[in-house]
């Protein structure tokens, strides 16, 4: 190993970033061209400068046959990179720059990754055209494998063959003019690699494929050609040398290119977490409030229960049991109602609040990046596809909810999901996989019950568009009801849901023994102002099974049935928390988000 090969650290954090099916691609294409036995030598320049003129006539000059691709026409019609070898250099022919065709100049900029060396071709009328783009190719390509060719030099102004003197005499300051277009540390490095030549001399050749040899002799004093052959062969000398720095360009553009990708992704993420953490100190700030409002529901709802079978005790010397009962259930008509419309009432607020909630989660513009991103997390990405490239993403409308996405989600793509999530993240985020799990299961019953349901409809109905529709509307409710949790209970303002409790109550069994014998015993004190340990002991007793009547009626009150149609207290609560947990996603993906940012960060940080 030598120093320019990239340490093993940094292949490690530019995969971190682009992904190992990238940097499989990334390393394949560096393999395949190290193994080039040839100095590799990209021709470079605006179109029509003369490039694939010049490479014709080096092969010729190699004694090279020239191959089929290598036709000259004024046309930018060379959009493919293509090569040809001739005395062990490998010339490739590039479309030509000055933006006229955006793919075309990425194509050369891409074959100027992978290069041993840079002839860059500028024609000498327009030399000024081009500087800027000589110049900053300089910066990407050491000085000594960069090599200027100011062509078409026949055409400066005078005749080489009649006046020698005055064409070298402008052929030297043609040079002289493009230097002075360069910065002067640039022109000084660059002062002995400026050629000028003729490729072909008065145009003569032109697209003759194959031109005999002896064509160029009359024009070889001047052309300029001998030189810069002379020195690309001497170039090609330096062979592992220019190997060796091609190497380490190569992977500092990978690093580059992984860093600015890790910079996207990161404020991306950034979005994505900030989104995701607001997200979830709303929701715990609604759940807060919602189990305070639940605790103070359930103690005032015992006290004020207590009080009521107190105050019935403190009557009930002399009663019967039906007069016990029938006292006890009208106090607890009257109270447990007042409770449950002022609880009832609090809980309501706080359910319009939640869906008050949800709702801007979705115009929120930081949830369409958080959603996007999800989006992205969770749809199987396309083999091999390169970033910023290719067709666009189908991209869904940011308005419709993660929830909704994710209830789209076939079984297939949900087993893909686990693959994608591991690979994008590099961590296993067995929450979301489990939720996907129970959603995909939860839709393939659908799909199930739908198939099974839409033989019976009759095809020739003029509805059955509309019935189909609905039917589908139909088994997709238990997938939306995963998400959507139970709707808010109604009931609970229902007058009517208080007296079907209290009428459920045991009271005859609970309380009724209780208030008599404490009742009795409360009145017996009063009239013999006298009491023993024994009838104290019994009256704690008593007052002990009035206080679990109070909270076995609480509980009822609080928990009971299973008649949805009912309806209880603790399931309007849990249908609210379950509306607050609505994206099964919200916390696997901020743990992932911060993984990946983690993993990023110190990526980028190896990349400096
Ligand atoms: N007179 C003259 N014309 C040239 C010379 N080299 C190229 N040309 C002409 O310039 C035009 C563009 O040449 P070409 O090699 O296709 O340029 P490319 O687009 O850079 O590959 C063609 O018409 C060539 O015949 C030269 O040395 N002298
Ligand atoms: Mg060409």
């Amino acid at each position: 190993m030598n120093s320019t090969e990239s340490p093993p650290g940094r292949r490690e954090a530019i995969a971190a970033i682009v992904g190992s099916d990238r940097m499989k691609e990334l390393n394949a294409a560096w393999e395949s061209f190290s193994t080039r036995r040839h100095m590799r030598v990209i021709v470079y320049g605006p179109y029509d400068s003369g490039k694939t003129t010049l490479i014709k006539r080096l092969l010729i000059e190699g004694g090279t046959t020239v191959p089929d691709w290598l036709t000259i026409s004024g046309r930018p019609e060379t959009a493919k990179v293509t090569e040809a070898e001739s005395e062990g250099i490998v010339y490739v022919d590039t479309p030509g720059t000055a933006g006229r065709s955006a793919e075309h100049n990425r194509l050369a900029e891409e074959a100027l990754r992978l290069t041993d060396a840079v002839l860059a071709v500028l024609p000498q009328q327009r030399l000024r055209e081009d500087t800027g783009r000589l110049v900053e190719l300089a910066a990407r390509c050491p000085h000594d494998a960069l090599h200027i060719v100011i062509a078409q030099s026949d055409t400066v102004g005078a005749d080489p063959q009649s006046d020698l003197t005055e064409f070298q005499r402008l052929c030297e300051h043609r040079r002289a003019e493009l230097l002075k277009l360069l910065p002067g540390e640039l022109a000084h490095a660059l002062a002995a690699a400026v050629h000028v030549v003729a490729a072909d001399p008065y145009g003569e050749v032109g697209n003759a494929r194959q031109p005999d040899p002896g064509h160029y002799d009359s024009y070889r004093a001047w052309d300029g050609i001998a030189k810069l052959r002379a020195s690309l062969l001497s170039l090609a000398r330096r062979l592992p040398e220019l190997r060796d720095a091609a190497q380490g360009r190569y992977w500092e553009w990978a690093a580059a290119l992984a860093h600015a990708e890790g910079e996207e992704e990161l404020a991306q993420l950034a979005a994505v977490l900030a989104e995701a953490e607001q997200r979830g100190r709303r929701q715990a700030l609604l759940e807060r409030e919602l189990i305070m409002i639940d605790e103070a529901a359930a103690s005032d709802l015992q006290m004020a229960i207590y009080d009521e079978l107190q105050a019935v005790t403190r009557a009930a010397d002399g009663m019967d049991v039906e007069s016990i009962r029938s006292a006890t259930e009208e106090r607890l008509q009257h109270r447990v109602h007042a409770w449950q419309v002022e609880y009832g009432g609090k809980l309501e607020t706080l359910g319009r609040e939640v869906d008050l909630e949800l709702a801007l989660q979705a115009v929120n513009p930081g949830s369409v990046a958080y959603d996007q991103w999800l989006h992205q997390l969770i749809t199987p990405q396309p083999q091999g596809q390169g970033q910023g490239q290719g067709q666009e993403q189908e991209q869904e409308p940011a308005s419709s909810s993660v929830a909704e996405r994710i209830g789209e989600f076939s079984a297939s793509a949900t087993t893909a999901v686990k693959g994608v999530i591991r690979l994008r993240l590099g961590v296993p985020v067995d929450e979301a996989r489990k939720q996907l799990k129970t959603v995909s299961d939860l839709r393939a019953k659908a799909g199930a019950k739908f198939a099974e349901q839409v033989v019976n409809l009759n095809p020739n109905a003029a509805d059955y568009q509309a019935q189909r529709k609905a039917l589908a509307e139909e088994v997709k409710k238990p997938v939306e009801a995963f998400f959507a949790g139970d709707s808010l209970f109604a009931s609970l303002a229902e007058a009517e849901q208080c007296r079907k409790w209290i009428s459920r109550m045991d009271i005859v069994g609970e309380f009724v023994p209780a208030a008599l014998s404490l009742g009795g015993l409360m009145a017996e004190q009063i009239s013999s102002r006298w009491t023993d340990k024994a009838e104290r002991q019994r009256r704690r007793e008593e007052r002990a099974r009035i206080r679990r009547a109070a909270e076995a009626f609480t509980a009822e009150i609080l928990e009971n049935s299973d008649d949805p149609a009912e309806g209880s207290w603790r399931k309007a609560v849990r249908a609210i928390r379950a509306r607050l947990h609505a994206d099964p996603l919200l916390e696997p993906v901020t743990v992932a988000a911060k993984e990946r940012i983690g993993i990023i960060e110190s990526a980028c940080r190896a990349l400096r």
